[in-house]
């Protein structure tokens, strides 16, 4: 199922939508092979998360302001990896709040889509080196330390809750099925 942006806002409605004054806005776009056998992950060549693996995405609004979820997942697979996604070819999949509460600034929630359309050619990016993966054989000790928990489920529609500690493990975690007909 494809969804708008209003469809989007809506999940603000659900339980623990974050409020987003102190919680950034996020996105990630995992990218699967025609044959749905294979993801596509960036290894990460700088910042923070410098040697791990994740999907493509970024802060909503971090460089244009006012951008929407959709113009933001767009624009991020295109810095990262050189491809163009057609906002109706995303098809959204989860929100997931990443919570810190240790930290006063790093609260992320994260809109998770799907894509298996792109147009031109995947390429290696200043910030991401493109890496296929068989999607039963991810690098799960070079991904970020909850994503073995929830990222099988981007299939199946849900809204995660992730808690880490100052160690950078996992805390806690919940994740509950989201039904994207409603
Ligand atoms: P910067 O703009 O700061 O990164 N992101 C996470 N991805 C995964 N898989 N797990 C997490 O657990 C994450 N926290 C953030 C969302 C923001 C990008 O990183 C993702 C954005 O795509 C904590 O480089």
């Amino acid at each position: 199922m494809h969804l708008d942006e209003d469809a989007l806002v809506k999940l603000a409605r659900l339980p623990f939508f974050p409020d987003t004054s102190r919680t950034r806005l996020g996105t990630l776009v995992f990218l699967l092979d025609p044959s749905k056998k294979k993801l596509l992950l960036g290894l990460k060549k700088r910042g923070g998360a410098k040697g791990i693996y994740n999907a493509f995405g970024g802060k909503v609004g971090d460089k244009i302001e006012g951008e929407t979820i959709l113009d933001a997942a767009v624009r991020e697979v295109k810095e990262e990896v050189g491809v163009k996604v057609e906002p109706s070819d995303l098809l959204f999949r989860s929100a997931i709040l990443f919570l810190f509460p240790h930290l006063s600034d790093a609260d992320m929630f994260v809109y998770v889509f799907v894509a298996d359309k792109w147009s031109g050619k995947i390429k290696e990016s200043d910030e991401m080196k493109p890496v296929w993966f068989d999607i039963t054989r991810l690098p799960y000790e070079k991904m970020w330390p909850a994503d073995r928990y929830w990222w099988h489920l981007v299939f199946r529609p849900f809204l995660g809750k992730v808690v880490f500690s100052p160690e950078g493990g996992v805390l806690e975690y919940n994740l509950t099925s989201l039904d994207l007909e409603t």
